[in-house]
């Protein structure tokens, strides 16, 4: 992992006034360092030198993953490496405001005195957007088990499975092919499938129920996430004419995810004409995947992130749910590449009765 260019990076980024940043996401400190373990803290200063702290359980872990980076052993992290940057004279030290709880502020501030600790807002974040091929690599092998766990789990579905019984089929097809579940996988029959985020219950599968499944792959770390609803059939006409409205927003969605388009308007353009087909909108139109499952940048309404550019990997997932009766959600991991969306999960589309 080429970690001293993403040090080096964001020591680019950093605004002249601040003299260093003091790094404590865990996600942003593995993606900066290679650091995996569950306690630590980085600083970067602005000519890219790294120290990471980190307590006496993962001081050989941190060597061991780690490269170019001074690894200091503390029981608080973060306030050692303050005290470290007040020591060596910086007089403003950017800090990941939004992710650091009240009670450990008041521990950086303590240990800054003079020194002032000031929001440098989601620096990482945005260094994070655009993957290198390591990146992408690990999240197309996390595609590919998602579509080989699909084509699996789908030749045991029959009537009197639960869902929580598919939930787990999910994580052990996952098990078996080295990978964990990204995020606890959605399994929904019948009416549970008009609940766009269902967690899976006791719930057992009938004929004529629709079978939304949205689950993913962790490999390396990257996630994968897809959502495909089949039906155990004989589908009815409702159905089919829902998955086929779905069907054909997911396609004219992916096809519009090219370098240039403003994620903001994706998900516009695709809540435009789920209103105009007299139905309600649930959810965004997707976000961003790598490290998280959930990332920049996101296709919301007021989504602020920039036009897209190539090697983004996004989720592209319109849903149409109608309470009581079911709902389908279609849903791919792409990247954005120069010639358009490069589907990372591929299994069938098409609406699959069983
Ligand atoms: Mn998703």
């Amino acid at each position: 992992m080429p970690t001293m260019a993403r040090t080096r990076a964001l020591a680019a980024a950093l605004e002249p006034r601040v003299d260093g940043f003091l790094v404590t996401t865990l996600v942003n400190i593995r993606y900066l360092t290679g650091f995996t373990g569950s306690n630590a803290a980085v600083l970067v200063l602005p000519d890219g030198s790294t120290v990471l702290a980190t307590d006496g359980r993962y001081a050989t872990q941190a060597a061991a993953e780690t490269d170019g980076v001074d690894i200091v052993v503390a029981r608080s992290v973060g306030p050692e490496l303050v005290s470290h940057a007040a020591a060596a004279g910086l007089r403003q030290v950017g800090i990941e405001r939004r992710q650091v709880s009240l009670t450990a502020y008041d521990a950086l501030l303590a240990a800054a005195g003079d020194m002032a600790l000031i929001d440098a807002g989601p620096l990482v974040e945005r260094l994070r957007i655009v993957k290198d091929d390591d990146e992408l690599s690990a999240i197309a092998t996390a595609c590919q088990v998602t579509d080989e766990v699909f084509a699996a789990v789908l030749s045991t579905l029959r009537a009197g499975v639960s869902e929580r019984d598919v939930a787990w089929l999910l994580r052990t097809e996952m098990h078996s092919r080295g990978a964990e579940p990204a995020f606890d996988s959605i399994v929904a029959f019948g009416p549970d499938s008009a609940r766009p985020h269902h967690q899976p219950t006791e719930r057992t599968l009938a004929r004529g129920d629709l079978i939304k499944m949205d689950f993913g792959a962790a490999v390396e770390g990257y996630h994968s996430d897809m959502t495909r609803t089949v039906v155990l059939g004989p589908a009815a006409e409702w159905q089919r004419e829902l998955h086929a409205l779905v069907r054909e927003l997911q396609r004219d969605a992916r096809a519009a995810t090219v370098t240039g388009a403003l994620p903001v308007e994706l998900d516009a353009e695709v809540r435009r004409r789920i209103i105009d087909s007299g139905h309600d909108v649930a959810h965004g139109l997707g976000h961003g995947v790598g490290l998280e499952i959930h990332e920049s940048p996101f296709l919301v309404p007021g989504s602020d992130a920039d036009t897209l550019v190539e090697r983004v990997p996004v989720t592209v997932e319109p849903g149409v749910y109608l309470p009581g009766r079911g709902g389908v959600r279609i849903e791919d991991t792409v990247v954005v590449r120069a010639g358009g969306a490069e589907p990372l999960t591929t299994s069938p589309r098409d609406l699959i009765e069983i």
